[in-house]
């Protein structure tokens, strides 16, 4: 067995080692990521024990794994089935390059490739449903769009959990989204010529995660804020707690050299070495493996997780020493926890699951449907001919790399919300037709559609009351985006989605197989008003397309929508309409008795120590893309998980040592103790049902390790002409004796600094900010622990007698980068395909 295994981890080590840096697109990331503890070998990680596994590192699973590696003592290990993205760094970085050269377009394996099944309100038809599966997930392949939702959106999901532990509403929601998010306002110039308004004090200014402005916007750009005044509705920054009106949004790029910020780019790269965050790539994780135990309330203990690369590949397992969270999204997660015997016994039965815990996992789902009208304007520039212009695009390459200017900086900005007062033409119409609405009937409708526990129906019932009263106030109902991506030349294009659907859905698996994908149904339109909503909201975008500069920039409507009114234009819309990437609610935040999947800490009903961290937690819609709120998630969940295992710091005057009953873990990976992980490892050979055990023990986990560090030596050597000695002392070379700990010291950072910004050729030398940012947990934040003066930042270090026993953190940031403008690395070859619109 020795042999195959090291043959094995020759096969899964050499690319990751050798072959990076020829790779297509050299890149300053590719260093970084090996530092970072990014790998495919498993032989690094499978029969080995660690504090948290992670599974998924798309959006909230990056963020939740910086913050938990926070503290050196806690070993940390994401899972993530598809790649580091190393390969397609342009099409993730250069903001209008990823719409136009998607990651997620078919065939690509970067994306889930999803697809609905025949949504029979929605012209009977599959719809795509696209799902990032990289390290950073959908937030590397997205529209970029950075908005967060209305305040009372907020306020009712903390409604929906009466009594709660957490607090999830409104104020809440603005703080963790503000400590993900730094703010970069648009220059002067910008602001005026586009009437672009905003209110920097309602955003976060230290975040990993930048939000900027595209240094080029067309200028046709310049009619949307006031056409939208001409229709009444105000210029605002919709960021701050009321989403009615119109603003340019912020996107998630960094303005000074305008390239895309995603959970990896954000949270990972920045960091030093962190001999205790492990990042997997190339293995989706199949399965929480329990090992029969339960804890004093009954609940389940999960031991670990089962992972594979493929279909009858071989399955490795991994123990967890606190606990396994799921960061799969929407359709990840809820597919994790129903194979693992968590879901609706009346789906897992049939399949011949064992259910462990009885829950709905899997209802609740809502999405956001959208579609888009075309209308043709005068003479134009669009991004329709950019896109069909090889020769521009590579002029504009050239531009971006240069100057950081040009058309590959422009994304999608221009948005805005109304009201179902705004569609119904006034307060008292809006408030009549709200009222008219039979809502046991549309729960009615649901129930027997997806055949709903009593606890999902009851939840719903809640739901609709909420739904109900905000069709009668300010709140956001149909987000509605101007595209440059007309469907010609002189063309442009108004994309409309409706926010709060009152439809329904699930996601359930058909399979055993973790390689099956489950079976999406959002079921669009299925009920109530969400049909009449679209087509409303359509009457409301023709009359925008009249009002103001547009009456003399607009010259009609184009294509098959020219002239359809009623049940004409609903058949169309929602026949052409499809998913605005926004899906959420399966496994949602709800006490049980009303459909709940988890509780407000996140942890899963029935289990000890499993939690959800990402959208699929979201119980009710927002009028806003997904992407902030989700980073918020998983900023509060990193609190909530950090203050679960550490006890909270004493107040500032007594200064003893926080002492803690947690078991102390070590900064490295212990092996895996645990038989049930043990007896989870299958071959492949032997198929999915065969419990033989691979038995990875401590003598071949040693000849691996030899082999390895022969690997990490000749690579070592290979390297050796690029930077000094102790940058090698990354995660590759670490072995298991070193002293882990100091690698999250000042002195650490600054090697991997100027490492990281002054040996990659043609990049000059940066200067680096060692003010205090971000970089520990906020569990000060939390209720009943007092307030606790900080200096620097809200966010500020805290001092040592915050850290759990053991444990240290950097007195640098690893968040704050402040580049020289106008530097831009990688060239590729465009490959156009369009996409009309993206999240
Ligand atoms: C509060 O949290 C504890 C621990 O997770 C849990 O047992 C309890 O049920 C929670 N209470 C509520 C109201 O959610
Ligand atoms: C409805 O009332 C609110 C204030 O309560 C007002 O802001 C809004 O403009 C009204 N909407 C319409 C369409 O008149
Ligand atoms: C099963 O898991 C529990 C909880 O993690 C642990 O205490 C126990 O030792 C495990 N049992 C075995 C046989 O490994
Ligand atoms: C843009 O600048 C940030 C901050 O310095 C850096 O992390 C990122 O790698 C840069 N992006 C590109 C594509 O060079
Ligand atoms: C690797 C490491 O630093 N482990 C430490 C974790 O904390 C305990 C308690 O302080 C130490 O004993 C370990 O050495």
């Amino acid at each position: 067995m020795l042999p195959t295994l090291a043959l094995a981890a020759l096969a899964a080590a050499v690319p990751v080692l050798g072959s990076k840096d020829d790779a297509f697109n050299s890149h300053m990331h590719r260093d970084i990521i090996r530092r970072a503890g990014i790998t495919s070998d498993v032989t690094q990680v499978s029969g080995k024990a660690f504090d948290f596994i992670i599974a998924g590192g798309g959006l909230a699973g990056l963020a939740l794994a910086g913050r938990l590696s926070e503290y050196s003592n806690q070993t940390v290990l994401v899972i993530e089935a598809g790649s580091d993205g190393s390969d397609y760094a342009n099409n993730i970085d250069i903001p209008g390059y990823s719409y136009i050269n998607s990651l997620t377009r078919p065939n690509m394996p970067t994306d889930w490739q999803y697809q609905t099944v025949s949504q029979a309100s929605a012209g009977g038809v599959q719809k795509r449903w696209p799902r990032g599966k990289l390290l950073g997930g959908s937030a590397a392949v997205n529209g970029l769009f950075w908005c967060r939702g209305d305040s009372g959106e907020y306020d009712d999901w903390a409604a929906l959990n009466p009594g709660a532990n957490q607090t999830w509403n409104w104020a809440e929601m603005q703080k963790y989204i503000n400590k993900a998010e730094q703010f970069h306002a648009p220059p002067q110039a910008q602001a005026t010529q586009f009437n672009m308004k905003y209110d920097a004090s309602v955003h976060g200014t230290s975040g990993p995660i930048q939000a900027g402005f595209s240094q080029y916007i067309y200028p046709f750009t310049s009619n949307w804020i006031p056409a939208w005044n001409a229709m009444g509705l105000p210029a605002h920054d919709l960021a701050d707690g009321s989403t009615r009106g119109v603003m340019i949004t912020p996107s998630t790029l960094n303005p000074t050299n305008q390239s895309r910020v995603d959970s990896k780019i954000g949270y990972i790269d920045p960091l030093p070495p962190r001999a205790n965050l492990f990042i997997l790539t190339g293995q989706q994780v199949t399965g929480i493996v329990f090992n029969g135990t339960k804890d004093a309330s009954g609940n389940v203990v999960a031991s670990g997780v089962s992972f594979s690369a493929g279909s009858g590949q071989t399955v490795y397992s991994v123990q967890a020493n606190k606990e396994v969270i799921l960061s799969g999204g929407v359709v990840g997660s809820a597919q994790i926890l129903q194979l693992s015997g968590i879901g609706p016994q009346t789906v897992l039965q049939p399949l011949g699951i064992n259910t462990l815990v009885d829950l709905p996992v899997g209802h609740n789902l809502q999405d956001h449907a959208s579609y888009t009208l075309y209308f043709n304007t005068q003479q134009i520039d669009n991004w329709q001919q950019f896109a069909n212009n090889a020769g521009a695009q590579a002029q504009a390459l050239t531009e971006w790399q240069q100057s950081s200017t040009g058309l590959w900086t422009y994304v999608n900005e221009a948005v805005g919300y109304i009201s179902y007062a705004d569609m119904m033409g006034s307060n008292a119409s809006a408030a009549t037709a709200a009222q008219a609405l039979n809502l046991q009937d549309m729960a009615n409708q649901v129930t027997q559609m997806h055949n709903l526990p009593t606890s999902v129906q009851a939840g719903l019932a809640e739901q609709y009351k909420l739904l109900q009263s905000r069709l009668q106030d300010n709140t956001g109902q149909l987000e509605i985006i101007l595209t440059m991506w007309g469907s010609g030349p002189n063309n442009i294009g108004i994309q409309m989605g409706i926010q709060h659907p009152f439809s329904r859905g699930t996601i359930f698996i058909n399979s055993k197989d973790a390689f099956t994908a489950p079976t999406i149904d959002p079921s669009y339109f299925s009920v109530g008003p969400d049909a009449q909503i679209l087509t409303a909201g359509s009457e409301w975008v023709r009359n925008l397309a009249k009002a103001g500069p547009f009456a003399q920039q607009i010259t009609g409507e184009s294509g098959a929508s020219v002239g359809l009114t009623g049940q004409a234009l609903t058949t169309y819309a929602t026949t052409q309409a499809g998913t605005e990437f926004h899906p959420l609610g399966t496994c949602s935040m709800l006490p049980r008795a009303q459909g709940g999947v988890v509780d407000t800490n996140l942890l899963v009903y029935g289990t000890n120590n499993v939690r959800v961290v990402d959208a699929s937690i979201m119980p009710l819609q927002v009028s806003a893309h997904l992407m902030a709120s989700t980073y918020g998630i998983a900023e509060k969940a990193a609190d909530i998980i950090k203050q679960a295992h550490w006890k909270p710091p004493p107040p500032p005057q007594s200064s003893t040592a926080a002492t803690t009953t947690e078991q102390e873990s070590t900064a490295v990976p212990g092996q895996a103790t645990d038989s049930a992980v043990a007896n989870a490892e299958r071959p492949a050979s032997k198929g999915l049902s065969s419990t033989a055990k691979l038995g990875i023990g401590i003598g071949v986990g040693v000849g691996v390790g030899l082999l390895l560090a022969i690997l990490a030596f000749l690579c070592c050597c290979r390297r050796k002409n690029q930077k000094k000695a102790s940058d090698e002392k990354g995660w590759y070379a670490q072995g298991q004796t070193q002293d882990n700990g100091a690698w999250d010291t000042g002195a650490a950072y600054r090697e991997q600094d100027s490492f990281a910004m002054g040996d990659v050729p043609g990049r000059p030398q940066r200067p680096f900010s060692t003010a205090p940012s971000i970089s520990t947990m906020a569990t000060h934040d939390l209720p009943g622990q007092g307030t606790i003066s900080r200096s620097g930042s809200e966010y500020g270090n805290l001092g040592a007698g915050d850290l759990p026993p053991g444990a240290s953190h950097g007195t640098d940031s690893p968040y704050r980068d402040y580049p020289t403008p106008g530097q831009n690395s990688g060239i590729s070859t465009p490959q156009g395909y369009p996409q009309q619109y993206r999240d």
